[in-house]
């Protein structure tokens, strides 16, 4: 350990600068300061896109709009701070769309393994008018849902064993890796039919859960195990891609109504925007954020097509059973627009 003291270790890889703001200063109708809690570190793609959000709108309003981002689920995790959109406790969140299943059912889709294969098949289906149905689908929860962005592809980390195979998350003569999962029902399938021995916990409470040994591991993009410092309670990471999850922004209902429809205009429009940027700045993020992770001391397993194939087919028995709930149809859709994105 040393060894590696004093090595200065960069907070971010080369991300691209925000896109320059330069729509119209809207009228003047009154001022607004909203708070919006959010799950990650302040170095997260999710915090750095949240603070462009709040820039748009405050230079947009000059100064009308005020955006006070808090990070680290410092004000309650993605369910607890749902419940807060509701009854207008909290003005904004941007949860994963997982837990977001108990709102909008049809949200599921995107917890099934394996079925978003590229980056861009995942935008395409975030940016279409299946999702945007999705987004619409909150009216009347207390949630106005704004836009889609990347949380991204889930990645493997225990602090038991290297993993490269099914059997290794079972444990042949060893039991199942103590799994945390999100909370919701699909998450927690994929990793019983695994074998592992799954449990649902809030994200706040995950690194101090793997800290004292009550999980072994969890899974979540690179960038997160880097940026919420999972490393430091996990020594081995295997690079499964096993579900690509986005992030909805919300705003509570409440704080919505709240504005005046050329202020609601402008937050929609900056949602978007600051999407792309998180998008983008995601993407950055990824693989630079895995070679951060192994020279931190993560010891990284990358899948053969092998070995990918073998996680696969283990997880067949997931789609049957979630496929009748999430319905075909939906399930279809979305694979027709990942085979237009990946036949060109
Ligand atoms: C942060 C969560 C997190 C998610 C999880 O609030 O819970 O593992 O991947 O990013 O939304």
């Amino acid at each position: 350990a040393s060894l590696t003291l004093g090595m200065a270790h960069a907070q971010t890889p080369d991300l691209s600068d925000p896109p320059a703001i330069d729509g119209e200063v809207v009228g003047d109708h009154g001022s607004h300061t909203l708070r919006m809690g959010i799950g990650l570190a302040e170095s997260s793609p999710q915090y750095l896109s949240s603070q462009y959000f709040a820039d748009i709108l405050d230079k947009r309003t000059e100064g009308r709009i005020t955006v006070n981002v808090f990070p680290n689920s410092q004000l309650g995790d993605d369910v607890q701070m749902m419940e807060m959109l509701q009854t207008g406790s909290l003005d904004m969140s941007y949860p994963s769309s997982s837990p977001a299943t108990t709102y909008v059912e049809e949200l599921a889709v995107f917890d099934l393994p394996f079925l978003l294969p590229t980056r861009e098949a995942a935008v395409a289906v975030m940016q279409s008018d299946v999702a945007q149905e999705m987004l619409d689908a909150f009216d009347g929860t207390g949630i106005k849902a704004l836009t889609f962005s990347e949380n991204g592809y889930r990645q493997l980390s225990n602090s038991a064993r290297p993993v490269e195979t099914p059997e290794d998350v079972a444990g042949l003569d060893v039991s199942g890796l103590k799994i945390r999962t999100m909370e919701n029902p699909v998450h927690l399938d994929i990793w019983e039919t695994l074998g592992a021995n799954p449990t649902p916990m809030a994200f706040g409470e995950l690194f101090s859960a793997m800290e004292q040994g009550v999980v072994d591991g969890q899974e979540n993009p690179w960038s997160t195990i880097l940026t919420s410092n999972f490393y430091e309670v996990q020594d081995y990471g295997s690079e499964t891609r096993h579900v690509y999850t986005p992030f909805i922004m919300m705003m509570s209902e409440r704080t919505w109504d709240n504005l005046a429809p050329e202020y609601q205009e402008l937050v929609q429009e900056a949602a978007r925007q600051s999407a792309e940027y998180e998008i983008q700045l995601s993407a950055e993020y990824d693989d630079w954020s895995r070679e951060q992770l192994e020279e931190r001391g993560m010891e990284i397993t990358r899948l053969d097509d092998e070995q990918l194939a073998a996680f696969q087919e283990a997880v067949q028995p997931v789609y049957e059973k979630w496929s009748p709930e999430i319905g075909e149809e939906l399930i279809q859709e979305v694979q027709a627009i990942v085979e237009e994105t990946t036949s060109d």
